[in-house]
């Protein structure tokens, strides 16, 4: 994680923003009309005790202004952040694509990211079990390329034409619009079980990426296979990949659910504070590169959204960084009102026939104009290009262009043909030459049909404790859904992934799982279709394990940006204290009281220390790790209230780091934790490296049998 100076980040697009940003420094408050403002706390009345008067064209201004201010939200992805960067290459891929941003290493291409959670509301708690979105806009020489993708690299779906389907299943409920950001209820699972090419993205979800420590610690993936056309016009299928600096790492459910709790905006506010403190978030981008003579090679077809390639199958190529240095100034101005479009391409990148993506090139752009409600979208300061753009499209609601001259047709001679077309040798766009002889049919690809055996090697790829965190997400899930049939039918369909985990989740709900199901499964199909043809086929095992699925598989060598709670009060032991708090700093950890009160404490050398929160106002599940220090007079304070036993007992619980000093041993044995001296991950009076070690493991999974047992 970079950490880089405090100047202020510029690039082509921050600059360009500026010119759009206002000041109020030392301004005097006017109306839209640069009116200087005298009173803008009553309204004009007759008389001090009313009646309000027609003509006050203050009130007027002030309230309509605010009668508008909202737009609708996003109907899928409508919670989300947003952050400006830039992208650099390692190496040009020119024998892959003629793009300008993977050919010139020169070049450092702004960028603006919006992540997001997709079932929520915009105001809904960040950490829902849910796909995470990842969008990436590149602001290029040649036009702006974005790279609309996920945290996860399958889709639900195969097909655009069933996205309404799947977003109303997992929406809350119409009749009485519960549960809000939540996909455990009865629409979602009778629409998965009924279509069950969603298996795979689904097994995904309720893995511990549905539930991230931070966007900063997510992959991205573009999910649909795209194209790269190099200079010769030579094509190759490609997937696009993220990789987090910082490994991939995620919260447990019971985290999940309290951090909702306690801080609604945890993803929020992590991405807003890594910024503001300088530690860059960063992502290493790969590409998965197929020649176009192996398009049928595999086991899976290249155009089905719900496959991924595996990485022992095709490795991905690391080709360059982005990194993420610069806040927005204004939320709604940049992340609400950014519009992304997968249709948005740059000359060296093109697309597949994959019918999910198609469907997305129609539906981006019919979702912005009722969003943001008018085809001038593009001329919203985020949304600007970085290059110039001219055309003959004109007029709409809320132009702020003055487009010169006589003519907006073309051809024309009277402005002598301009705007003109591009040569392709000048940077002109055509689409990639592709033969399709074919007809005219609704249906599916037969080679669609496969969807147990990803779900399945997915599963096996998975380490033992992220196999546990599956099944009790099924669980989970599955235990609020009121339908037996539901339930019943959602059983079957996960026996046919994997035994062993159907047979837990069947425990969990205290029902068996059925031998057979009376209906085919699969009911995503035309009304005359041949059934048979479209039931997901016997799982096939060509592959036996993927490492790149299991996050137990990253990175662990770094605590940068981690949170570490100092559990202290008045009296706190110095000399223990100072050396972790050191070595925790110099490794880019960052260390926060948290006190029986706010303001400051003093320590037993008489220095006064910030609190970073007192305890009534924080919880155990906002921190990465707990430093408890030496001395009796703190200790004794902790040990009055019972939250910090709580708080160390929780942290134990979510299997994270635990380190005491002295008499901070105190706490652990007043905390519900047994047998401490045994764990790994907990400290008494042992080395600051020690405890980084545990805290670059994320956390110590080999306690989750023990901790399940802790009663908070
Ligand atoms: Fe989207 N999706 N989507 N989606 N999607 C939207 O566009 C849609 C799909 C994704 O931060 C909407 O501007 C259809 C796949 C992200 O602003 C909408 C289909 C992937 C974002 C829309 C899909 C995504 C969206 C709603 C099936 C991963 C948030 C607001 C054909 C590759 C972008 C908006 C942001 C947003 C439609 C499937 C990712 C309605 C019809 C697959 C990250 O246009």
């Amino acid at each position: 994680m970079a950490k880089e100076n405090k100047s202020k980040p510029t690039s082509k697009k921050i600059d360009q923003l500026a010119d759009s940003t206002k000041d109020f420094t030392d301004k005097n408050l006017t109306t839209n009309q640069g009116l200087k403002v005298n009173d803008t706390n009553n309204s004009l009345k007759a008389g001090e005790r009313g009646a309000t008067l027609l003509e006050d064209f203050l009130l007027r201004e002030k309230i309509t202004s605010f009668d508008h201010e909202r737009i609708p939200e996003r109907i899928v992805h409508a919670r989300g952040s947003g952050a400006h960067g830039y992208f650099e290459l390692y190496e040009s891929i020119e024998k892959y694509t003629k793009a300008g941003l993977f050919t010139d290493t020169q070049r450092k291409t702004p960028v603006f990211v919006r992540f997001s959670t997709v079932a929520g509301s915009k105001g809904s708690p960040d950490l829902a079990r849910d796909v995470r979105g990842f969008a990436v806009k590149f602001y290029t020489e040649e036009g702006t390329w974005d790279l609309v993708g996920n945290n996860m690299p399958v889709f639900f779906i195969q097909d655009a034409m069933k996205f309404p389907d799947l977003i109303h299943s997992v929406k809350p409920e119409p009749n009485n619009e519960i549960p809000q950001a939540a996909s455990a209820h009865d629409t979602f699972y009778d629409f998965v079980s009924r279509a069950t090419e969603t298996l795979h993205n689904h097994i995904w979800v309720m893995s511990d990426r549905g539930i991230p420590r931070s966007f900063r610690m997510m992959e991205g993936f573009g999910i649909h296979t795209f194209r790269f056309i190099n200079e010769e016009g030579k094509s190759h299928f490609v997937k696009f990949h993220w990789k987090p600096v910082l490994g991939v790492h995620s919260v447990t459910w019971d985290e999940a659910v309290k951090i909702n709790g306690a801080d609604s905006d945890f993803h929020r506010r992590d991405l807003w504070d890594a910024i503001e403190a300088g530690q860059y978030p960063e992502w290493e981008f790969g590409i998965q590169v197929v020649a176009e003579e192996d398009e049928h090679k595999y086991d899976f077809d290249l155009l089905d959204p719900t496959k991924l390639i595996p990485e022992e199958l095709v490795p991905v190529e690391i080709i360059g960084k982005m990194t993420l240095n610069k806040n927005p100034e204004n939320f709604f101005a940049e992340t609400e009102q950014v519009a992304f479009l997968p249709g948005h391409i740059v000359p060296g990148i093109d697309f597949t026939n994959d019918p999910l993506l198609q469907g997305r090139l129609f539906s981006y752009r019919d979702t912005q104009l009722s969003r943001l409600g008018s085809p001038n979208f593009h001329q919203i300061p985020i949304n600007r290009p970085v290059v110039p753009s001219h055309n003959n499209q004109r007029d709409g609601h809320m132009q702020t262009e003055i487009p010169k001259g006589q003519t907006a047709y073309f051809p024309n001679s009277l402005s002598m043909g301009c705007p003109h077309l591009a040569k392709m040798a000048e940077g002109g766009f055509t689409h990639h030459e592709e033969r399709i002889d074919a007809h005219k049919i609704r249906s599916r690809s037969e080679s669609f049909s496969d969807h147990f055996s990803q779900p399945a090697l997915f599963y096996r790829s998975l380490a033992p404790w992220e196999q546990e965190h599956v099944a009790d997400a099924y669980t989970f899930e599955l235990g609020k859904c009121n339908h037996q049939d539901i339930q019943e039918r959602m059983l079957w369909i996960i026996n046919q992934i994997d035994e062993n985990l159907a047979t837990k989740v069947a425990d969990g709900l205290g029902l068996k799982i059925p031998k057979k199901i009376e209906q085919p499964v699969n009911q995503a199909i035309g009304a005359d279709a041949d059934v048979e043809k479209f039931q997901p086929q016997p799982k096939k095992d060509y592959l036996k394990k993927d490492n790149a699925l299991s996050q137990a598989k990253t990175k662990f060598d770094s605590i940068a940006t981690r949170q570490i709670a100092v559990l202290a009060a008045d009296g706190f032991e110095m000399e223990s204290f100072k050396p972790y708090k050191a070595a925790l700093e110099k490794a880019g950890a960052v260390v926060k009281i948290v006190a029986p009160h706010g303001g400051s404490i003093t320590c037993d050398q008489d220095m006064e220390h910030k609190v970073a929160a007192a305890i009534m106002t924080t919880e155990s599940v906002l921190f990465d790790a707990i430093l408890v220090p030496g001395g009796e007079k703190s200790v004794n304070s902790l040990l009055k209230k019972g939250k910090y036993a709580k708080f160390i007992s929780e942290a134990f619980k979510h299997c994270k780091a635990i380190a005491v000093l002295g008499a901070g041993e105190e706490l652990l044995k007043e905390s519900y934790i047994k047998n401490y001296t045994k764990d790994k991950a907990v400290f008494v009076d042992a080395k600051a490296q020690d405890f980084i070690d545990a805290i670059k493991q994320h956390r110590n999974w080999d306690r989750m049998e023990t901790a399940s047992s802790i009663p908070v």
